[in-house]
């Protein structure tokens, strides 16, 4: 099964709370301000967009396991629309019971898997595919993470699922993902706020939502949270959760535990 959420925009999915953000209402993205006076190149730049873009992009995304109709947990999915959002590019959602999966899915991608994005009438897999090719058809804003910045932060994902999935609390998984942590402490301290300076990139926008998904996971499978001592990284995850793209486009936390749960069950 399938959902369509097409609507009109949103401004409630910016403030509200986790548990109404990005409901069946909310999915076709505003394009351009919020009627702030913007400088006239970017102005330009805003309708050029909007131009290049009048159809909204096709997203098939992971549907929510425990509100029928809202989008899913999946960390990659929101990858994609988080650079969808940030680029101000119009989109409908369709959303796919992954644990039921239609045939239209698998003649879309073989593979079975989501997020799939239609870019110029053909279908995308695969997030870093699909942010790149997104890069490229519409570079405004430009958001791409410059190459020797682009896997900083990249082992944190890896080291958090060992971690989660470990049985044995003296089996180095805790160490591994606090090594990989302390070093982007260290890094965000000498070059933050976000991976490459000033401005949000596409390494912000993947990091970003595996950030949360191990917050919530191992908040609650293991009762551990950050160290305070790592600073950096807390104030790093503070700024881009609140971001208004990430609010909206974020999972709830019901889902998040549910989807981790056969990983820590297995
Ligand atoms: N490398 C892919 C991973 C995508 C992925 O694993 N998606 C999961 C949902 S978060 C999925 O579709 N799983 C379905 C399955 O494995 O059958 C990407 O970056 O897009």
């Amino acid at each position: 099964m399938a959902v369509l959420l097409r609507g009109t925009p949103a401004v409630a999915a910016a403030t509200a709370g986790p548990s109404s953000a990005l409901l069946a209402t909310t999915f076709r993205r505003a394009r351009g301000g919020c009627g702030r006076l913007l400088p006239a190149a970017l102005r330009l730049r805003r309708a050029f967009g909007a131009r290049a873009s009048a159809q909204p992009l096709e997203v098939c995304a992971k549907e929510s396991i425990t509100v029928p109709g809202r989008l899913g947990d999946c960390p990659f999915t929101q990858r994609v629309l988080l650079t969808i959002e940030e680029k101000h590019l119009p989109y409908d959602l369709k959303l796919v019971d992954l644990s039921n999966k239609p045939d239209w899915l698998f003649a879309i991608n073989p593979e079975g898997k989501v997020p799939i994005v239609k870019v110029e009438d053909k279908w995308i897999a695969d997030s870093d595919v699909i942010t790149k090719a997104l890069e490229e058809k519409y570079p405004e804003p430009p958001l791409a993470t410059p190459a020797d910045k682009a896997s900083i932060g990249s082992k944190i994902f890896s080291t958090f699922i060992g971690f989660l999935k470990s049985k044995d609390p003296s089996d180095g998984t805790e160490q591994a993902l606090l090594d990989e942590l302390t070093s982007f402490d260290t890094y965000m301290k000498d070059n933050g706020p976000f991976i490459n300076g000033g401005a949000v990139s596409t390494a912000d926008l993947s990091l970003g939502p595996k950030l949360y998904h191990m917050e919530i996971a191992l908040g609650h499978y293991k009762s551990w949270s950050v160290p305070d001592s790592l600073s950096h990284v807390k104030q790093y995850m503070k700024s881009i959760f609140s971001m208004d793209s990430f609010v909206k486009t974020r999972a709830l936390q019901e889902d998040v535990i549910a989807g981790w749960r056969p990983k820590v069950m297995g």
